[in-house]
């Protein structure tokens, strides 16, 4: 018996009539999902093709192999560009801000490889992306926009074929690929209210690096749930929403070489931490960063500023923002 499925542009269409919304967000929709799948064919077949090697690896031919990253990044713009909706894009992989289209409506921040320790093994990476829109008030004067003003955010978890999309106000949702290369079957996500599930998902190592006041609190708190660190952060994030808990990235304050400390944090704040952020809140949970404000307040100075991270379920993330409001 065949199983008819609902796909994601399907999902989309309902979702935008539902609101009222543009077609322009369907088409700069379909823009990042065609790059999500691309993205995934060549992760898939990169091993072969000798693109998961390390930067300056020379393939088999005895050319120099152009890095799965810059793949990523070359496969989005080219989306983005494309669907001639995007005023300016900032991506992990440019330094600079990239101009696209100034009549464009959107703003998209985005990671098209993140977790690249996970990339010569071929083990789960993701790909997030934040979207804001321009002021369609008066003037547009360009400025890095905070998650709270994001109106959507999504990620992708490539090979496994898993895309999350929180939409605002509107609830955060999981498609699966199939073989058509099609997403299918919308699932609302919330986090589970019952810690049974709830997980923990830090770098141990970092441990000791970490604010007195996070040391002790994982010692008095450990041993209540599970723990699983995949080292990609869409990957521990997208555990994380199903299973509920948190995943923290603290601030490295007590490293025993100090030019090693990471007082800021290290996840980058407008393409990754305020994206997890974003759907973690449709989902029912929040984050906050070293200072215990909350990831979608706060205001970027710079586009690839770092940020300490703090995401899961709210009664954790909550516990966890009262200690470090309260002076060290
Ligand atoms: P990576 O440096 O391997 O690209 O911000 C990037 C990120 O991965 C996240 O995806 C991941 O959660 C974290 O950093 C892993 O960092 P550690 O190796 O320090 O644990």
């Amino acid at each position: 018996m065949i199983q008819f499925e609902q796909t994601f542009m399907n999902f989309l269409l309902h979702h935008q009539e539902k609101y009222g919304r543009t077609y322009h967000f369907l088409i700069l929709m379909d823009a990042l999902v065609s790059a999500g799948k691309y993205i995934q064919h060549y992760y898939l077949t990169g091993a072969l093709k000798g693109h998961l090697g390390r930067a300056g690896d020379i393939n088999v031919q005895g050319e120099e192999v152009m890095q799965m990253d810059q793949i990523a990044h070359e496969i989005t713009l080219h989306y983005l560009r494309n669907s001639g909706r995007v005023i300016h894009a900032v991506s992990e992989e440019s330094e600079e801000i990239i101009q696209i289209n100034p009549d464009g409506r959107y703003f998209v921040y985005f990671d098209p490889m993140d977790g690249s320790s996970n990339i010569p093994h071929g083990l789960p990476i993701g790909f997030l992306f934040g979207i804001a829109k321009r002021n369609l008030e008066g003037p547009e004067d360009g400025h890095l926009r905070a998650g709270k003003d994001y109106i959507a955010a999504g990620m992708f978890v490539i090979p496994t074929g898993t895309f999350t999309l929180g939409l605002k106000e509107a609830g955060t949702y999981q498609f699966h690929i199939d073989e058509t290369m099609n997403f299918v079957r919308p699932r609302q996500v919330m986090l589970p209210q019952d810690p049974k599930t709830w997980e923990l998902s830090f770098n141990a190592a970092n441990r000791y690096t970490y604010d007195e006041r996070i040391q002790r609190w994982i010692t008095e708190n450990e041993r209540k749930y599970a723990f699983r660190y995949l080292g990609a952060l869409a990957g521990d994030f997208h555990r994380l929403l199903n299973n509920g808990g948190m995943f923290m990235y603290p601030a490295i304050v007590n490293h025993p070489n100090p030019k090693k400390n990471r007082p800021e944090g290290k996840l980058r704040l407008m393409y990754e931490a305020s994206v997890v952020a974003f759907i973690c809140r449709e989902a029912g949970g929040m984050a906050v960063d070293e200072t215990g404000t909350p990831i979608l307040e706060i205001q970027p100075r710079k586009h690839h500023q770092r940020s300490a991270l703090y995401v899961g379920s709210k009664t954790l993330v909550e516990e966890i923002a009262t200690i470090l409001k309260k002076s060290g």
